[in-house]
């Protein structure tokens, strides 16, 4: 049908949701899931009204360059790094996210890793697997960390920062943290969780948690220096993006056990891992996982095109990054 508006899915979604689409857009998808090049998506976006892409698809003035009918940029993440907003906005173009849905279940995640790292649950697998286990023993078989009444340092206390904090009190953990504003004495209360600095926090947590947005200001958060604060028996989980860690500087430190152990959903220039990381026992790796339950993922694609038909539908995307693009019609 010529008539219907044409929008692009730069990715692979749930077939329900693609046939959805179909009944109302002409739907330049990709369910082979293979990533767009940078003149691909260029291409794909040019004479598009609305796009569905992915934290894999860079936007910037060079993607928006022949979009000139694009009035929304729809990203199935709630991280929104991969958008150069304020070419987005020049472009006259609505840009969002996609908050709220994965909370819970990125902050389930955030303690999936926690476990297994300070209890080295896959590095025991290993083990077993490479018939390793031969005897029940006291002291030589792998020993961890404890949770329950440990420090729990969360960098980054927005919304899934506060959810990792209330499930680490049902942990009986002590919760402190550091993020660019304090939250309000309500929020603190609701967390049970002490505002401290970034030092003080590295110094003293058992466990560090990192849930802060990717930004050039948050580039490489936790560095050499910053490992050199942590405890030797402290464990260090990134549930963020890739580039908060130097992963060299954390491989190094893992190597020489000046910290205890990490666990790690993402990666500098990932799916690539730095291959100093691979050959550590004492890293826990998930391959950007945190928000993938099937309940999530499918709120998440949900949310995505509710966000589309809005904007394409002259309403106000419920998740619009933007707010200056838009105009009541
Ligand atoms: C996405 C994420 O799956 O929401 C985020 O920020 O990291 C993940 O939930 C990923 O970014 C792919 O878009």
């Amino acid at each position: 049908n010529a008539q219907k508006p044409k929008i692009l899915v730069a990715r692979a979604i749930f077939p329900e949701a693609l046939a959805k689409l179909e009944e109302s857009f002409e739907v330049r998808s990709n369910q082979a899931d293979q990533i767009l090049t940078p003149e691909e998506l260029k291409k794909e976006l040019a004479g598009v009204v609305g796009a569905l892409v992915t934290g894999s698809e860079r936007i910037d003035a060079q993607a928006l360059a022949q979009a000139k009918d694009l009035k929304i940029v729809a990203n199935i993440s709630v991280g929104y790094n991969n958008f150069d907003v304020p070419a987005i906005t020049t472009a006259g173009v609505m840009a969002t996210n996609t908050p709220d849905v994965l909370t819970d279940t990125t902050a389930d995640f955030g303690f999936a890793l926690l476990m297994a790292t300070a209890r080295r649950i896959t590095e025991s697998e290993h083990w077993i697997r490479a018939g390793k286990w031969d005897k029940w023993s006291i002291v030589n078989n792998p020993l961890g960390m404890d949770l329950h009444g440990s420090t729990l340092g969360i960098i980054g206390m927005g919304r899934i920062g506060q959810g990792v904090a209330k499930r680490a009190l049902g942990f009986g953990m002590k919760v402190i943290y550091h993020n660019r504003s304090r939250l309000s004495e309500a929020d603190e209360k609701a967390c049970a969780a002490s505002y401290v600095s970034k030092e003080e926090l590295l110094r003293t947590a058992d466990h560090v948690v990192l849930v802060l947005p990717y930004s050039a200001q948050s580039h490489h958060t936790i560095g050499e220096k910053e490992l050199a604060l942590m405890k030797p028996t402290a464990t260090l989980i990134n549930i963020a993006r890739g580039g908060i860690v130097d992963d060299l500087a954390l491989a190094k430190a893992l190597r020489e056990k000046t910290i205890f152990a990490a666990g790690l959903d993402v990666f500098e220039g990932e799916p690539s891992v730095n291959p100093e990381l691979l050959k550590l026992s004492n890293v826990v790796l998930a391959p950007h996982i945190a928000s993938a339950t099937e309940k999530t993922r499918r709120a998440m694609v949900d949310l995505a095109i509710d966000n589309l038909r809005a904007a394409l539908g002259g309403k106000k995307p419920p998740s619009l990054i933007n707010a200056e693009v838009f105009k009541a019609e």
